[in-house]
């Protein structure tokens, strides 16, 4: 309990009323205005890694670089920060989205890569730790091959969006943040 601090109450006070409070919550209990930054996690799975690189026709010119800076600047416009991961291993994104948990993250926006298609183990991930979740595709899934059509992750989030390129993660940004309350700085 690092952060919390007992306050003993004043002399006109009934001596049983003592106050705990979190440090962290300091601010909005004082009513300062200044809201605790929320932080979302941009995951981004298999292959992702090559995005730009390859396959332009389907995938683009922007390389993953582009995409963090993109839903960085995005999140920020919200007054959320994002902290971007990629991984080639399914494992480990499922290690992120429990560390999201443990962190209090306030919400994912997730692009599994193929695992969409595969992994019933992601899926366990994202309903275990109940984080709102957005799904993004940079190409139209429905579009394409038929095994490409059905995602057991997207069951597990709140929505999906595909086909909008790059700019499916700064909507996906946009309705996370509306999902969350959060509203554009002015
Ligand atoms: O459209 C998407 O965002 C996908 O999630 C991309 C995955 C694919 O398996 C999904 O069906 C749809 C593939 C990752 C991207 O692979 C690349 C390969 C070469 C160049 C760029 C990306």
């Amino acid at each position: 309990m690092r952060h919390l601090r007992t306050v003993q109450p004043a002399d006109r006070l009934p001596s049983r009323l003592v106050v705990t409070y979190n440090l962290r919550d300091i601010h909005h209990i004082a009513g300062t205005g200044m809201a605790k930054t929320e932080t979302i996690y941009v995951l981004n799975g298999p292959n992702l890694n090559l995005l730009g690189t390859r396959e332009p026709q389907t995938y683009g010119h922007a390389t993953l670089a582009d995409v963090e800076k993109l839903c960085i600047e995005t999140a920020a416009k919200y007054a959320l920060k994002a902290e971007c991961r990629q991984s080639n291993r399914e494992g480990e994104l499922i290690d992120f989205i429990h560390e999201a948990h443990a962190k209090k993250i306030a919400g994912i926006v997730f692009n599994p890569g193929g695992y969409s298609h595969t992994s019933i183990a992601l899926h366990d991930a994202l309903v275990a730790v109940q984080i709102p979740t957005v799904e993004v595709h940079v190409s139209n899934i429905h579009a394409r091959e038929s095994f490409r059509h059905h995602s057991f992750t997207a069951k597990a989030a709140f929505a999906t969006l595909a086909g909008f390129g790059i700019d499916g993660y700064r909507l996906a940004i946009s309705g996370l943040a509306a999902k969350l309350g959060v509203k554009a700085k002015s």
